[in-house]
């Protein structure tokens, strides 16, 4: 009888210890995710000589970000002179807030192959 009731109360721990660590790796896998899409939507980055994502749809009144991790220096310009960045080196960032719709098309002034667009909706 005293036996019986030990394993019980051993069983029961078990179980606790393992829904706590399904919860807590639950919590950890949840925070990941939010913190990926904090960082991301409104961001290009620029590699390897291109925009990526080279097409971005917004809202109106977005700002973006334009990140260049190539080790070489880009812009960001607009053709038809709305927004232009300096020289960016590597690591360096330019962000432009969009308050008009439209589609605005953009490339880097150094390499005029590399082109851009960004949508608001
Ligand atoms: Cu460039």
């Amino acid at each position: 009888m005293n036996m019986e009731n030990d394993l019980t109360h051993t069983k029961g721990t078990t179980m606790k210890n393992i829904i706590t660590i399904i919860a807590i790796t639950a919590a950890v896998s949840v925070a990941s995710l939010a913190a990926e899409t904090k960082t991301d939507p409104n961001r290009v980055k620029i590699t390897n000589f291109n925009f990526t994502p080279r097409a971005l749809t917004i809202h109106t009144g977005t700002k973006v970000t334009w990140v260049n991790e190539d080790d070489v220096p880009h812009t960001v310009t607009s053709p038809e002179k709305k927004f232009k960045s300096r020289a960016l080196d590597t690591d360096e960032a330019f962000t432009y807030t969009f308050s008009t719709p439209g589609t605005y098309t953009y490339f880097c002034s150094v390499h005029p192959h590399m082109t851009g667009k960004i949508i608001v909706q």
